[in-house]
């Protein structure tokens, strides 16, 4: 039975337009296919392009098309199949898959309020969550506006903001009040001219959605802990059971020791409801009550309505995905909405997220650019994998080389010549790219616990940038901004070897050829560029560890 072997659905996921292409796609189990045929308009040779333990995957990629009959040719050992009869409308599908229009073009900038800029000494926060080795810098929105010049040059068209709501910590996930943005960080007022001056810019912002949990001083949470079973809020949460803290938990909160010390004495209780990672202060909430989804839903529409163009959502994979599913449908349809799933994020793009953090993407660049665990034919699999899962959602997803949970990327590879590499990949990869703060001028790690290492205090000293990364960084963003091949168009391998990557990526006219070289050897390329927009190659030579973004005639 052929179904076994073969498998083609018509989803987005394994035929869709998008550019001026249509992608059709199809999966063979492992060694039973030598050539398989796409038979429509005209007869495609299909390539394979990935493999994993059972399957080999084919695709064709056509000048785009509106709709679509046809079938595929299976040539095997001994017999050629026909499989299926297929027919696709192109203009169906669509609304199934409707990002904002506006996402592609562009490359985001991720701030974190309190480490980039004090704009404003008198709105620093006292009486907070602080510990001996983490406190709060003083950062605030006034500060973010003040350096929006900086921001506009660099070239960066979209912002990502953690939390900006009313916490006690200087990160922000633990918030107290979500209807307001923290004193600390200049209030409401200061969002409003925030909002106005990245209007002017065109610069669009993106919020972080924290509601998987609350902070343990949301009024709801506290009158859980006040009221106990009459409360009614203690369906919102996931309460194990009542009183949700014992009483020596209030003596040591109200007790005047160091939060170091009342961290390490609160951890030692045990309290009685379920929270993020364990940790007391972020109670988890309870996403089967309707209620909570109304929450969520209210205060997303809320905070759009007040000029955000986004939400960056937290620990989405720890809220069920019917749930983002259900809030999607109340907000209007140009807002970006980015998940955060660490793991693949089949399940949760399309009808929930237009795209998510992309984690799987991360590990792959990780483990070729910075463990080498793996080489380019490998990490081109892993590449060519995750479009086959991920379809065209694959172009929204929000790519990162680091961000404030992992560290610095310059760090980890510790040298800037793969660091250039690298960027040149994320620029020049299929996805949203973004530069977490002080990456453009290379900062790097500090000396702090996990998670915390890449969230120094932006440096503002020219004398510490870095103009080379600086300058290359502001290239790749004008060429990603001016390029719809970059946003939109074909990826084509030429070629994945050992150490060196060369692709194509193509859209109308404009032909761009990428090449990477992550080796110790220089390596003679089979293909060179009519014109180099950046980087060096001589006599079609590309040195170790540099790389060239050029232009095909
Ligand atoms: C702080 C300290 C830590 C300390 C912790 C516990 O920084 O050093 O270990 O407290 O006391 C926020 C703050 C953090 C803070 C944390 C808890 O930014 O600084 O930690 O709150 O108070 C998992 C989740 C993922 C999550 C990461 C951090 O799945 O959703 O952990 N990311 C978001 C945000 C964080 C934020 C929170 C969630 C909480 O981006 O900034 O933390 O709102 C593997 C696993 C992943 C795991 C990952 C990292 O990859 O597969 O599931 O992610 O490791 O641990
Ligand atoms: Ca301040």
């Amino acid at each position: 039975f052929s179904g076994e072997k073969f498998y083609h659905y018509p989803s987005l996921v394994y035929a869709y337009s998008l550019g001026d292409s249509t992608y059709i796609r199809f999966r063979a189990m492992k060694g039973v296919a030598k050539r398989v045929f796409l038979i429509s308009d005209q007869k495609y040779e299909m390539r394979k392009k990935a493999q994993d333990e059972l399957f080999e995957y084919f695709e064709a990629v056509l000048p785009r098309k509106e709709g679509l009959e046809y079938y595929f040719e299976i040539h095997e050992a001994d017999e050629i199949i026909d499989y299926g009869d297929f027919n696709v409308d192109f203009n169906e599908q669509k609304e199934r898959f409707k990002p904002p229009a506006w996402i592609f073009e562009r490359v985001f900038y991720q701030i974190m309020p309190d480490r980039f800029a004090n704009g404003n000494p008198e709105n620093d926060p006292h009486n907070c969550i602080e510990f001996k080795t983490i406190t709060h810098h003083g950062g605030d929105l006034e500060g973010i506006i003040e350096k929006l010049d900086y921001i506009e040059e660099l070239g960066v068209n979209a912002l990502y903001l953690t939390p900006i709501f009313e916490s006690m910590t200087y990160h922000g996930y633990d918030i107290v009040d979500y209807y307001h943005v923290a004193r600390k960080f200049g209030g409401d007022e200061a969002f409003e001219k925030l909002v106005q001056k990245l209007k002017k810019r065109d610069i669009k912002l993106i919020l972080d959605g924290v509601f998987h949990h609350t902070s343990f001083f949301h009024p709801y949470f506290q009158d859980v802990v006040k009221n106990g079973k009459n409360s009614k809020y203690k369906d919102f949460y996931r309460i194990i059971s009542f009183p949700v803290v014992p009483e020596e938990f209030f003596e040591i909160l109200n007790s005047k020791l160091p939060w170091d010390e009342k961290y390490r004495r609160l951890k030692s209780l045990k309290w009685n409801y379920e929270s993020f990672y364990s940790v007391w202060l972020m109670p988890r909430l309870n996403h089967d009550s309707k209620g909570v989804r109304e929450f969520i839903g209210n205060i997303m529409e809320y905070w759009i309505k007040k000029g955000a163009d986004g939400w960056r959502l937290d620990v989405a994979h720890g809220v069920p995905p019917e749930v983002w599913e259900e809030i999607r449908e109340k907000l209007p349809s140009n807002v970006y909405l980015v998940g955060e799933v660490m793991d693949d994020a089949r399940l949760w793009i399309f009808n929930k997220f237009h795209g998510t953090m992309n984690y799987p993407l991360y590990e792959a660049i990780l483990r070729f650019f910075v463990t080498r665990e793996i080489n380019a034919e490998q990490f081109l699999n892993w590449l060519e994998l995750l479009s086959f899962y991920y379809g065209p959602a694959e172009y929204v997803m929000y790519n990162f080389l680091d961000n404030h949970d992992v560290d610095r990327m310059l760090s980890l590879l510790g040298d800037k010549r793969k660091y250039l590499c690298a960027l040149v990949f994320l620029f020049t990869y299929k996805g949203v790219p973004s530069i977490y703060y002080g990456d453009e001028i290379g900062m790097r790690n500090i000396e702090a616990p996990f998670m915390e290492r890449s969230r120094a205090p932006m440096e503002w000293n020219k004398k510490r940038w870095d103009f080379e990364i600086l300058n290359i960084v502001k290239e790749l963003i004008k060429l990603r901004k001016g390029s719809k091949a970059l946003q939109v168009g074909t990826f084509e391998p030429v070629e994945f070897r050992e150490g060196m990557l060369l692709y194509e990526r193509i859209h109308g006219e404009e032909r761009l050829l990428i090449g990477i070289n992550y080796s110790e050897n220089p390596v003679s390329l089979r293909k060179s560029p009519d014109e180099i927009l950046l980087g060096d190659l001589e006599n079609s030579v590309l040195k170790p560890f540099s790389f060239f973004v050029g232009r095909l005639s």
